[in-house]
């Protein structure tokens, strides 16, 4: 399987991060990819190859224009705002406030294009963010043009990026920009399997009134779990898109069985669509060790969700998400990967 790294992953580097009310050193940090990079060499898994650039025309088929040149100024204005280090959110149009007037001061466009404060926007996150969307089409032209799977190496993740928002460490939805090129391309029904811990708020968003991508995703249940907001098991999506969304909600320490029961049934759906593609959302923080997460993997689960993908037999372009065992992620990651190639 061949690799698309995103070097430039390095330049979104946050220090620390808002953890229940306090600065905490950052759990999404560019040693994660550093690891993950080291595992796939290590592992001879294939060629390592560069992101094309391929513009911004398929950043701006999911997300808003305006949003996207938010993103690309927001810590330069922050800057000349005055304020130091990272940029933070601090105000949120909620419920009975307007979201349709866009605020000319700072603070209130960083509101407005968020969903968190646990997401350092940082000098380098547009370029590393922009740089991975760029790395996952180059991946997504390597499944088009008849490679059975690809592996697309970024940070920051993209699942919780919304069309007009950042948050949960995410600011493109890589995902969903794959998506979306794959339509473009001419492929008529594609599958989004997303298997964070965390669920992919964003990406189900941004298809959940569509028929032509199919969302689905086993993640933490969000009663208790980031992004609490979404994810619950009767979000089953809307007009046109009735029926292309499922969830698969899981209660936090949920046995590995459990977790590849609810797997089954995802997979159940998918296969049911015919998709001529396979999307999978990888974050591997469903690990036992993870620091921000309650699910129980290890290197046999990992190495049995790769097998499993690889028999539900279509095109599979694998994403990185989440992950935030730093020393454990590398070799997680390669389990899937070699699970996926070795069936
Ligand atoms: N600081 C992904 O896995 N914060 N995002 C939780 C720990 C949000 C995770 C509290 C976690 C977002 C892509
Ligand atoms: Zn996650």
């Amino acid at each position: 399987m061949k690799t698309v790294y995103n070097a430039a992953h390095a330049a979104h580097a946050a220090t620390h991060e808002i953890f229940r009310g306090r600065l905490v050193p950052a759990f999404e940090i560019p040693a994660r990819a550093d690891y993950i990079l080291q595992a796939v060499q290590g592992a001879g898994l294939g060629e390592v190859l560069a992101p094309v650039d391929h513009g911004r025309a398929p950043l701006e088929r999911v997300h808003t224009p305006r949003y996207l040149r938010f993103v690309e100024g927001a810590h330069a204005e922050w800057q000349a705002a005055g304020g130091e280090g990272d940029a933070f959110p601090a105000v949120w149009p909620v419920r009975t406030l307007r979201s349709d007037v866009e605020p000319e001061s700072f603070a209130g466009r960083m509101g407005l294009y968020s969903m968190d404060s646990g997401t350092p926007l940082t000098a380098g996150s547009w370029a590393a963010a922009y740089a991975g969307a760029q790395a996952s089409l180059t991946a997504l032209d390597l499944v088009l043009a008849g490679q059975r799977s690809a592996y697309c190496l970024t940070r920051p993740p993209g699942h919780h990026a919304g069309a007009d928002f950042f948050g949960g460490y995410c600011f493109i939805n890589n995902a969903a920009v794959a998506a979306q090129a794959a339509r473009d391309a001419g492929l008529a029904r594609v599958a989004i399997l997303d298997v964070d811990y965390h669920h992919g708020n964003g990406t189900q968003a941004i298809f959940y009134d569509r028929a032509d991508v199919f969302f689905a995703s086993v993640h933490g249940d969000p009663r208790t779990e980031y992004p609490f907001f979404l994810g619950h098991a009767d979000e089953t999506g809307s007009g046109a898109g009735a029926g292309f969304n499922a969830n698969f909600p899981l209660p936090p320490g949920v046995a590995n069985e459990d977790w590849f029961a609810a797997l089954e049934q995802a997979l159940t759906r998918l296969a049911a669509y015919r998709p001529e593609l396979l999307i999978v959302s990888l974050g591997v923080d469903t690990y036992g060790g993870d620091p921000i997460s309650h699910f129980k993997f290890d290197q046999p689960e990992f190495r049995a969700l790769g097998r499993r993908l690889a028999a539900f037999g279509a095109p599979t372009l694998f994403l990185q998400e989440g992950g935030y065992a730093t020393e454990a992620i590398g070799h997680n990651v390669v389990a899937v990967l070699q699970g996926f190639e070795a069936a």
